[in-house]
């Protein structure tokens, strides 16, 4: 691989995103220094160059090629309707797009946005999504705290991100309807040249490890010999749980690997089978 080739990834400079977007890629052991001052930076271990921008801008950068790779919500890369490619959703930034309106606005589905004023920071989807539904209806662009827009009367209802739906709750609003279920995605640009796709690879091989080992926890656990087969027979493992004599005779140790979604009534069901002494770690890394 030629030396010089870096790949340069923008990530959102300062919020909601940018925490997690630096400790994906720490998490993938790309070291970076300068973090604070949040302009760029080279990393010293991986051939990645780290730029630090406002997060409606990455798409297009993507697109010209100023960036190769860029971190960014799907709800952003809907709007800017930038020519990128999504290489992976990253779990991270979770949030959805929601029609939100008065507590006492009677909702009955997209027929009841008909001639509505409607304001959002998402105009092109909002348009996409009325024509889609054939609603006559006007769209204000409005750039921050569009949930205080219809108790000011500037508009009927909203379109905005949600996530806990706190922010709408203590606005008097209600979610009627989801538009978009977002989160973070990394893009990469259409024409990476084939050393730029290798580095791509090799990013993604670890994200893919980190993403994995964070669904998963490796657990360890003692159990009589009688109740080993009971117990086995519950635990999925990589390949199977590893099974190692402890020094008490007739009692062995178990390690084995869960998923998160199915973690807690497993370990309900290892306890009801007879396993003891359970400990639960997590993992840093998981590669097949
Ligand atoms: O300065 P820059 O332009 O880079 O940042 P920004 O202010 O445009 O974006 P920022 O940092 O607020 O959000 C970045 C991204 O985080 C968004 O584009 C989403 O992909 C994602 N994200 C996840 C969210 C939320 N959750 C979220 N809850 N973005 C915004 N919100 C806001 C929402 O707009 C509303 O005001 O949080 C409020 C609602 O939150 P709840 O929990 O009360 O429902
Ligand atoms: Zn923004």
């Amino acid at each position: 691989m030629n030396k010089e080739t870096t790949l340069k990834i923008a990530i959102q400079k300062s919020g909601r995103l940018s925490d997690d977007s630096i400790a994906l890629l720490k998490e993938c052991g790309i070291d970076m220094r300068n973090v604070k001052d949040r302009l760029r930076t080279v990393s010293e271990n991986f051939p990645i160059e780290v730029f630090f921008l406002r997060d409606d801008d990455i798409p297009e950068y993507v697109e010209d090629g100023v960036a190769d790779l860029g971190i960014v919500g799907q709800n952003v890369l809907a709007e800017k309707n930038r020519k990128v490619i999504t290489v992976e959703a990253l779990g991270f930034g979770k949030c959805r797009l929601s029609i939100a309106l008065p507590k006492a606005f009677n909702y009955e589905g997209p027929s009841s946005l008909e001639g509505k004023r409607i304001a959002t920071s998402y105009p092109v989807i909002v348009g996409e999504y009325l024509k889609k539904n054939n609603i006559n209806a006007s769209v204000h662009e409005i750039s921050g705290s569009v949930e205080i827009a219809p108790g000011i009367g500037l508009a009927d209802v909203i379109v905005d991100l949600v996530s806990s739906g706190g922010t709408l709750f203590m606005n008097g609003l209600k979610e009627a309807e989801v538009i978009l279920d977002s989160q973070a995605v990394l893009i990469s640009n259409q024409q990476l040249n084939d050393e730029q796709r290798n580095i791509l690879d090799k990013l993604l091989f670890r994200i893919r490890a980190v993403k994995k080992a964070k669904k998963n926890k490796y657990v360890l656990m003692n159990a009589p010999n009688e109740k080993l087969s009971a117990i086995i027979s519950l635990l999925p493992g990589m390949k199977s749980p590893s099974v190692l004599p402890l020094a008490k005779t007739g009692w062995s140790s178990i390690h084995s690997v869960l998923s998160e979604d199915e973690f807690w009534e497993k370990i309900e069901q290892l306890k009801n089978a007879g396993a003891e002494g359970i400990l639960v770690v997590p993992i840093e890394k998981m590669i097949f």
